[in-house]
């Protein structure tokens, strides 16, 4: 929540806004720096049409009529002519027109959207709370009473956010006497902050969370009301668990058994807890079972819906119109990944979306059918995406690719157009704060108007009247005041600012049980049984390890885990910011002392890091806070500042070194982006 000053139309400062609950008057430092990066010299203003060959960097500026225009008539051949699924639309993570994306194309009847996190980011999460308690849960920083543990589990909110408005809400907590526990390779600013820190080793995290559930089972630490009236499978799961002990755990995971009990212990009775779950618990091939694992902790503890714990969604506005219904059953079953990824694309997954790796092998090698065209919207999937080389070579046989963003990218230079997008201050929206429980909801208003650069939503609908799609009649403020409904307001109404937050309902499950099959909270799931799944959480050891793959171990000998957030940037933006680059201007890899040593790699020094996929260059920290044994790499680099198409794209970009090839998780289609082996070499050694 932010205060806008202009001065004569032009944005010059932003400032946090006092009194709200969530930012606690304070902002993330990209927020600072918005006015920078709306006016950067390098910003988008107008569309453009590649001239040369795509990727040659001809471009010429031309009308938002012409490039419409154009695209429109395109898809609209391409859909005749082969089927609108093979047109895929692509889309970054979270932003404002999401949902919108969902929508436009449902109304184009393809069912290959994506999203470079879903698989890897969130839908696990949401999707294992809903089959476990039927809702998702979120902290309850903002009730009074505070939490009094806090787990925090591949999290590390100080930094993240997710996204933007809870790491000032956790320091609060963890100031004031919230006791924190943070399961983490390496010691992050959030596990700074903690009493206690589990040092885990990358892609183990289930082996740990099933230690912990057979600790709480074997000293009866389970809140022994909640769990005889509100959950089913108890006593399956006591068995299941029985052998997982901590000693169990300690030799696949490094954390220490005693630590594990102490653990279990503190979270299972010094209520209410809270469990902060991240995104490194989905990145990996054992998704399902490691977030299930997780999910049950809640249960077993009766920490869901209670002041402090935490609390299930209250929906406060109507869900965004996405036109689900105007998707044919049959286009639905063509979604890439539909019948191996059930709980990703299949009709039981929460948010059905394509398989990325599944998708771009098609655009690759046309199998099981071509696509043809993609259009993206504010994603950079050749940084972002597993498997760089792959996403480069898949690009390169599109058909017809557009590309709508901020700035040029190595993704957008492919394109035959890119568009202008608007950024946040010159958007009308309703954010979803938390973003998924919608227990908070923001009104922001456009206020300005840079270049010729339109909302992601409004291209979507001009698009869709130009290709008469339906739902096209309706405007995006008609959207806005569908979903206000229930609240008996509309858009114009609400002032820019404006956040609905009302009190919080607790118990919910007392008046109309959890919204699962059985009505409780299920510890046995018999729903992923019926999709043939395994119903009580397993560890399968990542694929690339010592144990499952002892050759690979002895020349990739250290364990890679990738992507840990950085307060300057999000993923592969904002490498053009000055102030936020300038903060940060190499890509940093941090290294124990151990690896350090044996290689003769001083703190600041270039590193090779290598994997089967490739190698590339990065600057390492020497920490003695990280793992034996693990390198942690940050993602999203590439230099805006080197020539383009490329900038720079294949030196220090981490998805250079990550796998798009299976094992996936079997029901989310995840891949292992936290986990996998790498060697490391000092730059001068390899003779460079
Ligand atoms: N190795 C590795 N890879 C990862 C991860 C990891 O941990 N490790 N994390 C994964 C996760 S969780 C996620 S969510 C993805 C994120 O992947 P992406 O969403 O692809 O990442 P971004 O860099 O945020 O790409 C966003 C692009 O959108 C542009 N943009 C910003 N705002 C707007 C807007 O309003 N409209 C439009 N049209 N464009 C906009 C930006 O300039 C940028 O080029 O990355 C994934 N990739
Ligand atoms: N500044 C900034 N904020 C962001 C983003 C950004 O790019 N920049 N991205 C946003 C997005 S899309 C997302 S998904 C969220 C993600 O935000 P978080 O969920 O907080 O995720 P990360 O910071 O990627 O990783 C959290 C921690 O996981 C640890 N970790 C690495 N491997 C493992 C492992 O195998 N097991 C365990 N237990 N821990 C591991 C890392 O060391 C790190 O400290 O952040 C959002 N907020
Ligand atoms: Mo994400």
């Amino acid at each position: 929540m932010a205060r806008l000053h202009y001065e004569g139309g032009r944005l010059t400062r932003v400032q946090p806004a006092s009194g709200s609950p969530f930012n606690l008057g304070q902002m993330c430092i990209k927020g600072l720096c918005a006015p920078e990066i709306m006016y950067h010299p390098s910003r988008l203003l107008k569309p453009l049409k590649q001239t040369g060959e795509r990727g040659s960097g001809k471009w010429r500026e031309v009308s938002w009529d012409e490039a419409l225009g154009e695209i429109a008539s395109r898809l609209d051949r391409i859909r005749k002519e082969s089927g609108p699924e093979t047109i895929a639309i692509g889309q970054g993570t979270g932003r404002h027109h999401f949902m919108h994306v969902i929508r436009f194309a449902n109304s184009l009847g393809t069912p290959n959207w994506y999203e470079p996190g879903m698989a890897n980011c969130l839908l696990p999460r949401i999707t294992v709370s809903r089959l476990t308690y039927g809702g998702y849960p979120v902290a309850d920083y903002y009730g009074e009473v505070a939490p009094r543990t806090i787990l925090f589990w591949g999290h590390n909110p100080v930094v993240t956010g997710p996204d933007g408005e809870l790491s000032f809400p956790v320091k609060k907590a963890l100031r004031s006497g919230s006791f924190g526990i943070a399961v983490d390779p390496r010691r992050s600013e959030t596990a700074r902050r903690c009493a206690m820190w589990l040092p885990v080793r990358p892609g183990t995290d289930a082996a740990l969370a099933l230690a912990m559930i057979n600790v709480i089972m074997d000293e009866r630490l389970y809140d022994r009301e909640f769990v005889e009236n509100w959950t089913v499978g108890f006593d399956r799961l006591k068995e299941h668990v029985a052998a997982m002990s901590p000693r169990w755990a300690a030799e696949i995971t490094s954390v220490p058994a005693a630590d594990i009990a102490a653990a279990a212990r503190r979270y299972a009775l010094e209520k209410p807890s809270v469990l902060e779950w991240g995104v490194a618990v989905e990145q990996s091939a054992n998704s399902l079972q490691t977030v299930r694992a997780l999910a049950i902790l809640r249960g077993l503890t009766g920490n869901i819906d209670i002041p402090g714990a935490d609390i299930l969604g209250m929906n406060i506005i109507r869900p965004y119109p996405t036109l689900k219904n105007t998707l044919p059953s049959d286009s639905n079953k063509k979604r890439m990944g539909f019948d191996q990824f059930k709980l990703l694309a299949g009709f039981r997954s929460s948010m059905p979306t394509a398989h990325i790796p599944t998708l771009f092998s098609a655009m690759l090698t046309g199998e099981p059918y071509p696509i043809r065209a993609l259009l993206i919207f504010g994603s950079n999937p050749l940084v972002t995406v597993a498997d760089s080389h792959m996403v480069d070579k898949a690009l390169r046989k599109l058909e017809f690719l557009v590309a709508t963003d901020l700035f040029m990218t190595p993704t957008a230079a492919l394109a035959d157009y890119v568009l202008p997008a608007a950024f946040w201050p010159e958007v009308n929206q309703l954010v979803e704060l938390p973003y998924v429980a919608e227990n908070a909801v923001l009104v922001q208003k456009k206020t300005a108007q840079v270049g010729e650069c339109r909302q992601d939503e409004e291209i979507m609908i001009d698009l869709a009247r130009r290709l008469d799609l339906p739902g096209s009649e309706q405007g995006l403020e008609e959207i806005l005041d569908y979903r206000l409904e229930a609240l008996g307001k509309s858009f114009k109404d609400l002032e820019g600012g404006t956040v609905i937050f009302p009190p919080h309902e607790y118990r919910k499950f007392e008046k109309e049980g959890f919204h699962t099959p059985s009505g409780k909270v299920e510890l046995y799931s018999r729903a992923i049984e019926r999709l043939g799944y395994d119903p009580l959480p397993t560890y399968r050891e990542p694929a690339e390890s010592y144990a499952a793959s002892p050759e690979l171990a002895e020349k990739f000998p250290y364990v890679l885990t990738t992507g840990s957030r950085r307060k300057e940037f999000f993923h592969s933006e904002h490498r053009q910011i000055e102030s936020l680059r300038s903060r940060r201007p190499d890509p940093i890899a941090e290294i124990p002392p151990g690896i350090a040593g044996k290689h003769g790699i001083s703190d600041g020094d270039r590193i090779w890091i290598s994997t089967p996929r490739g190698k590339i260059v990065m600057k390492a920290r020497v920490s003695a806070e990280i793992v034996a044994g693990v390198v942690n790499i940050e993602h999203g680099w590439w230099f805006p500042e080197k020539e383009g198409p490329e900038f720079g794209l294949w030196e220090s970009n981490a998805n250079v070194l990550t796998s798009s090839r299976p094992p996936f998780d079997p029901a989310f289609g995840s891949y292992q982006l936290r986990g996998l082996l790498c060697a490391v070499e000092r730059v001068d050694e390899a003779g460079d």
